[in-house]
């Protein structure tokens, strides 16, 4: 059992309440735009409406990751200062995870935050990174980023007591994936691929209810670091990667504190101290349902978790239009 402290836990504890509100007004925003073929329109009313969310938290936060730049984003760029003022902390956001399939009105789009203490976060610079991951109760070091994939598997059945056919892997449907999916379908292993969304497909290891086993291949380098802070709390290991494309982007991320560029980050790495990880359903998923619209109001789904106590919570919010105020009627 961990000691009991009392003024740490209260700031925990209604901070970690207080983010879902965040995620709630932006999966509200984008839900508009389901399946109008218009991503853009879904992220920019994602990131519109999960700002003014934040005026109404009382913290001193600032961003690390998040929407880019100050000069190519107008809202929760890296190093915008957020909240009502409280506690200093940093914060990790993908308002909108999953635009393209927003759009398309597919699948396993989520509104996300997390938090950690200052210097919590690895600072990561917006290129790919190479992940890997599976659920809590394994033996330590059971995958690992270096090794082939049908050498995962198979180290991965042993320690669960199964047949490589009966693990499913988790990875994006896209091109520069089709070695390792090959390699996967080989060694006897079953696939979900994934049109957007990893850091659902990440999360998506810890939750029994998914099905899915382990993670494996590239995305979005931000979108590992919030799924690191989800594993932090939900239990489960994870490693990450970043993969440089150029001398440019090598450069870009010593600015923001990365030594060496061949590193591979363990999960505190990526995500030290307390965090806190927030989620709402956009589009429906095997972890959250998605935004329900009526006429009057709307019904969202999240998830909540604190990587202190270990609890994970869903929340669902039953929307009154005609109550709430109108800067978050989405
Ligand atoms: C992933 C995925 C995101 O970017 O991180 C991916 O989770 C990686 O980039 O939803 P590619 O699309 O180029 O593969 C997203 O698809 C979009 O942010
Ligand atoms: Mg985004
Ligand atoms: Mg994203």
């Amino acid at each position: 059992m961990a000691d009991y402290d009392a003024s740490t836990l209260l700031v925990d504890r209604n901070l970690a309440l207080e983010l879902v509100r965040v995620t709630e007004a932006a999966a509200l925003a984008a839900s508009r735009w389901i399946g109008r073929g218009d991503k853009n329109a879904a992220d920019g009313a994602a990131v519109d409406a999960m700002r003014k969310a934040f005026d109404t938290v009382a913290i001193s936060g600032t961003v690390v990751i998040g929407e880019g730049e100050m000069d190519e984003a107008p809202m929760l760029y890296i190093g915008e200062k957020i909240g009502l003022g409280g506690p200093e902390v940093d914060i990790a956001v993908d308002p909108l995870e999953g635009t393209s399939i927003t759009a398309k009105g597919g699948p396993n789009a989520i509104a996300t935050v997390a938090l950690a203490e200052r210097g919590g976060f690895l600072h990561a610079p917006d290129i790919y990174m190479d992940k890997i991951a599976v659920g809590p109760g394994l033996p330590e070091g059971v995958v690992h980023l270096d090794a082939k994939p049908e050498e995962n598997l198979r180290e991965l059945a042993r320690a669960k007591k199964c047949s490589i056919g009966d693990l499913m892997v988790c990875t994006l449907d896209r091109d520069r994936h089709a070695e390792m999916i090959k390699a996967c379908r080989k060694a006897g292993a079953r696939i979900m691929l994934l049109g957007d969304g990893d850091v659902a497909g990440v999360i998506a290891v810890s939750q029994p209810g998914t099905g899915v086993d382990i993670y494996m291949g590239s995305g979005g380098a931000p979108e590992g670091v919030l799924a690191a802070a989800a594993l932090r709390c939900i239990g489960g290991q994870m490693q990450g990667r970043l993969q440089f494309e150029n001398e440019e982007q090598v450069a870009r991320a010593r600015e923001m504190g990365v030594t060496d560029p061949k590193r591979i980050y363990g999960i505190y790495e990526m995500a030290r101290g307390n965090v806190m990880f927030a989620a709402t359903g956009v589009t429906g998923g095997p972890m959250l349902h998605g935004v329900k619209r009526s006429a009057t109001g709307a019904v969202t789904h999240s998830i909540i978790m604190r990587s202190k106590s270990g609890t994970v919570r869903y929340v669902e919010g039953h929307h009154n239009f005609a109550r709430k105020p109108a800067a978050f009627v989405a």
